[in-house]
């Protein structure tokens, strides 16, 4: 290689010579890649230290979800999961460092490159946090002044350590590597590393550059970690801030003995809050004070609403279970959860606020800008009543499932009806708006398509011959569930006794006794839905309105 083609205008004769350029790149490389973890480190710093400011990873996180590409469905399906965010995080933090590392290289041949692609930065992560809903926007554009200027004087004193590696030659000059190499003109500052000192990098200096390195790394590390965990405290805060749900009106009767199968492994009827998958586009919960939380139903309405979460919780109470369910569940999958939601009735609300006629979708915005959107008439049929629920389980809502209050809208999937930290009802037309996730290829109308599924014994386990329980649960809220049927080897349909439905909104759990013998078996489960529809077994993907096909596992039974 003689010649410098992607790395920026062809060698002027007297400058670096390439052997430098290359072999010597490590340096403002790791001073880049360092100078990007300072930047990093002194926002999560400052975004744990002053309330209302946004932390810039999690903000480019949010904004990298927001790019999806529509038709990207794969992707997409994964980012409704939980453990994408952490690797999202981790994305934006392994990143960062390495494009600086180049931004670091190419600083040390223009300086104006390198400060230009912090700057760069600051522009993008100052954008990302501007659209953070939660956050201030006068923090959010300061935190990103603060990041790119604590980057610039970590990228500047690292380059300049590494300049002197090259043209300081006496030992005995100390403190002025910091000022020496940002002297003039700073396109020409590493050209003064022609000198002959150049070639022989005295090891002292080369130390001094390591201990440098190595003590902004140290402090990358404790800055960034303090700054994280102040941001989860603040979260933890919110938390414990939330009151106590009041006993609702008309309580629900406790479960009959008959409405819950015991098997050993099944599922349980009700979902304890801890266990209840968990599914959203939020990097970090939102934490929402309820003492300042308010809830506007408004658009086409005849009296727009606010509610303080005082007045909401005054409000009639009413409770029933039902089963949520994720459009992006696969056959077999757990993102799929049966609770007892306390709330208020959403018809109750929307005759308070007189729904004009031609109002035909609602929207419920959440508090970080999530949005979905369903039908006025799905809402207001007679057959089932949805909610604005303030309680889980008899418990107030947990942050992680929409503290202070969700919509719970029986039978549809999550992401067109259940708005977590929900923070106003819009009435509005169907043309009107799309939900969140219609734009990005998932279907804009989204009833939960029924599902089954066996969890006893587990895919691929081995059990002994003789009496074998099967067991599971099977789902087609709110048609409800009038049948589930299993085969053994393709054998014939035999029907499974089901727990009594606690309603046509809720899972049922099933058993079938199965006299096991040695060998290896399928086992392969159907339902049949409250309209007897059979559910099909022509399997398709979770885009773009939810999973179908039988739920089919291989067991070894000796
Ligand atoms: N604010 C907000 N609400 C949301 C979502 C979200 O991303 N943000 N995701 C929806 C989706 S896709 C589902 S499946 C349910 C999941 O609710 P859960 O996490 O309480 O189980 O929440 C819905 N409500
Ligand atoms: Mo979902």
């Amino acid at each position: 290689m003689s010649d410098t083609r992607d790395t920026g205008p062809a060698p002027v004769r007297g400058r670096i010579p390439l052997r430098r350029a290359l072999g010597g790149s490590w340096r403002p490389a790791v001073a880049g890649a360092l100078a990007a973890g300072v930047a990093i480190a002194a926002s999560e710093l400052v975004a744990g230290l002053v309330r209302g400011t946004p932390s810039l990873i999690t903000s480019i996180g949010s904004l990298v979800i927001s790019l999806q590409p529509p038709g990207a469905k794969d992707l997409m399906v994964n980012l409704f999961g939980t453990n994408d965010k952490v690797a999202l995080n981790v994305g934006v933090v392994v990143i960062a460092p390495v494009v600086a590392a180049a931004a670091g290289v190419l600083a040390a041949r223009h300086r104006w490159l390198g400060v230009a692609m912090f700057v760069a930065f600051g522009l993008l992560a100052g954008t990302a946090a501007l659209r953070d809903p939660l956050a201030s926007q006068a923090l959010a554009v300061g935190n990103a002044g603060v990041a790119v200027a604590a980057g610039l004087v970590a990228l500047l004193g690292l380059l300049a350590l590494a300049d002197g590696l090259a043209f300081q030659g006496d030992p005995g000059e100390s403190g002025a590597e910091g000022e020496s190499a940002a002297d003039g003109d700073p396109g020409d500052s590493v050209a003064e590393g022609d000198s002959v000192a150049d070639l022989r990098t005295p090891e002292w200096t080369r130390r001094r550059f390591l201990i440098a390195s190595a003590g902004t790394l140290g402090g990358v590390i404790v800055a960034g970690g303090v700054g994280h965990s102040l941001l989860d405290e603040q979260h933890a805060d919110a938390i414990v801030s939330s009151s106590k749900v009041p006993a609702p009106l008309l309580a629900v009767p406790p479960l009959a003995a008959d409405q819950a199968l015991a098997t050993p492994g099944l599922t349980p009827l009700v979902m304890p809050n801890a266990d209840f998958y968990r599914i959203d586009t939020a990097l970090r919960v939102p934490r929402v004070d309820p003492a300042t939380w308010k809830l506007d139903v408004k658009g086409m309405v005849a009296h727009p609403l606010t509610f303080t979460y005082d007045e909401l919780l005054a409000m009639p109470l009413y409770e029933q279970f039902v089963t949520i369910a994720c459009v992006s569940n696969r056959v077999g999958e757990h993102l799929v959860g049966n609770a007892l939601w306390t709330g208020v009735r959403l018809k109750d609300v929307l005759e308070a606020a007189g729904v004009q006629p031609g109002a035909t979708q609602i929207v419920g915005r959440s508090v970080d800008g999530f949005t979905v959107g369903f039908p006025t008439a799905w809402a207001m049929a007679p057959e089932r009543e949805p909610m604005i629920a303030v309680g889980m389980n008899r418990e107030p809502l947990p942050a992680d499932h929409g503290f202070p209050a969700r919509l719970i809208v029986p039978g549809l999937y999550g992401y067109v009806s259940a708005t977590k930290w929900l923070a106003s009802i819009e009435l509005t037309t169907r043309e009107a708006v799309d939900g969140y996730w219609v734009p990005l290829g998932w279907a804009k109308d989204a009833p939960i398509l029924t599902q089954s599924r066996i969890d006893v014994p587990k895919s691929g386990a081995t059990v002994k011959p003789g009496a074998v329980d099967i067991a599971g649960v099977a789902w087609a809220p709110d048609r409800g569930i009038s049948t589930v049927e299993v085969r053994v080897d393709d054998g014939a349909w035999q029907a499974a006794r089901i727990s009594r439905p606690i309603s046509k909104a809720t899972w049922v759990q099933w058993t079938l006794p199965w006299a096991a013998t040695p060998g290896a078996h399928n086992l392969e489960v159907r339902a049949t839905d409250g309209t007897g529809d059979i559910q099909t077994d022509r399997g398709s993907d979770p885009a773009p309105d939810g999973a179908r096909g039988h739920h089919r596992i291989l067991v070894m039974v000796g």
